[in-house]
């Protein structure tokens, strides 16, 4: 799939390029949480779907509520539109979006709760999920890449410790003590994400970031433990099974051990947070990041003076322009299209 070409240029374009060591005709450019409120058109599929949790399992509006930011700004890449907690609800958990108040999530506190999780491959969400990703790709464009993803299990298990958003002070003492059940968790995630991204792969996905938004809160052992190491083993069960499937580590707030994340073997890019520079790490695998999603709140000639700031740092070879964090309620989808614009004019 990666590999096969089309009109003479490689299936996914300029992001799978970088990804993949190749000289990309321009710097690739998507940015997290593209889809979503802050668009209009989103907003009104949305209320067609439902909830948001309907919207995640209705392939149609699911694969055009991901094609849309593609539309309006000239990007490289598409992300799958889904969330990181269908992992846990396709394990069994129920989950819901409380309108304003982010995620209500069935929770997991014991090694009998664990248990109780069934296998998430073959689930009614997984199947939803995996026909959006081959409807979306039916109809993209060719240059465009279309990335897959899941949460980091450090990330996933915080939310299912707390049953929702929290400051994840419980599944941090969890992690402190070793909590049996709480590892336990943890290696579940690890093999259910590989079978998560296997099966996006399986129906298209052409690279998969894995968003760690919470890793920032280890440091030391419970860093390698919680964090780095499910990480490398869920790239390396993947890799295993789609060989050369490109990987991109979100792992967020990390600062200086973002070499670590870069050094893990299969790693192809790590996302990097707005609070380290892209020119203050040295590594061997491609940037991904990191304008303050804050710059887009700032208007035009901020947002644009911000971005061109950001691409000054590294060239285009070894850069995927992005946010350090998601797209934020409330930006004006005109400054995205300012900052778009101004990446590629400055590269003409
Ligand atoms: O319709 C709506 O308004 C719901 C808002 C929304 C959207 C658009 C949520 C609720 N999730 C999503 C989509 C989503 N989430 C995507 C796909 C589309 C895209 O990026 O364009 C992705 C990749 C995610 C990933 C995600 N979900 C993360 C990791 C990235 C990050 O932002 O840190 C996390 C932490 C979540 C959990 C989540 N989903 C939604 C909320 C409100 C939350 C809680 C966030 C928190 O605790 O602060």
């Amino acid at each position: 799939m990666i590999d096969s070409r089309k009109g003479g240029k490689p299936l996914g374009g300029a992001l799978l390029d970088v990804l993949l060591k190749r000289t990309p005709d321009r710097r690739p450019m998507w940015f997290m949480r593209q889809a979503g409120r802050y668009l209009p058109e989103y907003r009104a599929v949305r209320q067609r779907a439902g909830s948001f949790v309907d919207l995640c399992y209705n392939p149609e509006l699911a694969s055009e509520v991901t094609i849309q930011p593609l539309r309006r700004y000239d990007l490289d890449a598409a992300i799958l539109f889904a969330d990181i907690l269908v992992v846990p609800h396709a394990m069994g958990l129920p989950l819901k979006f409380e309108e304003g108040e982010g995620p209500v999530l069935g929770t997991v506190r014991s090694l009998d709760d664990l248990n109780a999780l069934r296998p998430l491959v073959g689930s009614y969400e997984v199947r939803q999920v995996c026909e959006t990703v081959r409807l979306t790709r039916s109809s993209l464009a060719h240059d465009k890449a279309l990335i897959g993803f899941c949460g980091g299990p450090w990330t996933v298990a915080s939310y299912m410790v707390a049953g929702g958003s929290s400051d994840r002070v419980d599944a941090k003492l969890a992690a402190f003590r070793r909590d049996p059940w709480f590892v336990a968790l943890i290696d579940r995630l690890v093999v259910e994400s590989i079978e998560y991204l296997v099966a996006q792969a399986e129906a298209g996905a052409q690279a998969v970031q894995i968003f760690d938004s919470w890793a920032g809160d280890l440091i030391g052992d419970q860093l390698q433990e919680f964090v780095l190491d499910p990480i490398s083993r869920i790239v390396a069960g993947v890799q295993a099974r789609v060989p050369g499937l490109p990987v991109i580590v979100f792992a967020r707030g990390i600062g200086s051990h973002q070499i670590k994340a870069a050094a893990l073997p299969g790693v192809n890019a790590i996302g990097v947070e707005t609070e380290l520079g892209l020119d203050e790490i040295d590594v061997n695998v491609a940037l991904q990041g990191n304008l303050d999603p804050v710059a887009l709140l700032a208007g035009e000639d901020v947002a644009r003076r911000e971005a061109l700031m950001v691409c000054a740092k590294i060239p285009k070879e070894r850069h995927i322009f992005n946010l350090g964090h998601g797209i934020r309620l409330g930006t004006d989808p005109a400054v995205v299209g300012a900052v778009v614009d101004a990446v590629r004019r400055s590269e003409a």
